[in-house]
């Protein structure tokens, strides 16, 4: 506990080489770099940590999940974005020259990350649905607003950029909407974020 360290003071530099609390797991990167890998750092261990739970592996525990929902809202939108100034990338960070020259849909899937954060805030109430998305879907009366977009009902929750507003997503199951949280971070690294390490 008491390691908690600040990192985003002035002098940022230095607090990082003296950052013992937070884990070296990616030893080399400072400032504005290091910040934003801790927060993505900070969803991974959310994803690890809920995962089981949406695959009906672990029991469901509703205040882990708005938790993790609201990790994902610290992390996501204007806060994620906001770590990504021009030129930060090049050296020990992995960010690809796409984040800035595409900086537009870049910036449209971090904002698509903190909607569907709040969407599973208010949807962690309700336990995962499992199976496939269609009746579910259906069950909510809004099939339609669904399948217009997608022309199938079936493979509900696959990356398809559904134009659903906040209330609507909150009404999905939450399982469904962990699954676009999911794609959401595949989406973003398949293409803005190199391989390897
Ligand atoms: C809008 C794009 C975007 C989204 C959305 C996104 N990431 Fe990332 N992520 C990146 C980029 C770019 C990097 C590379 C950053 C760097 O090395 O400077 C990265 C790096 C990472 C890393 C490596 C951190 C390190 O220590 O080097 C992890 C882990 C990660 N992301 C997890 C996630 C998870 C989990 C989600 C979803 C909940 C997510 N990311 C969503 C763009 C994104
Ligand atoms: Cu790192």
């Amino acid at each position: 506990m008491k390691s908690r360290t600040k990192t985003t003071t002035a002098g940022m530099a230095l607090v990082g080489i003296f950052a013992g609390g937070i884990a070296l797991a990616h030893s080399g990167a400072t400032g504005v770099v290091k910040e934003r890998m801790d927060g993505m750092v900070a969803l991974r261990d959310g994803v690890r940590e809920v995962t089981p739970m949406m695959r009906g592996q672990a029991d469901y525990d509703a205040d882990a999940v708005a938790a993790f929902a609201r990790t994902l809202q610290e992390h996501s939108g204007e806060a994620m974005t906001e770590l990504f100034p021009e030129g930060s990338g090049g050296g020990v960070s992995k960010a690809q020259d796409a984040v800035w020259t595409d900086w537009e849909e870049f910036e449209a899937l971090a904002m698509r990350l903190e909607v569907l954060g709040e969407a599973l805030e208010r949807a962690s109430a309700n336990a995962p649905a499992g199976g496939g998305g269609a009746a579910a879907t259906d069950m909510m009366g809004m099939g339609s607003a669904m399948t217009d977009d997608t022309g199938m009902g079936g493979m509900m929750g696959t990356a398809q950029p559904m134009a659903m507003d906040l209330d609507s997503l909150a009404e999905l199951p939450v399982d469904h909407l962990f699954l676009q949280v999911s794609q959401t971070c595949s989406a973003c690294h398949t293409k803005y974020r190199a391989e390897g390490n």
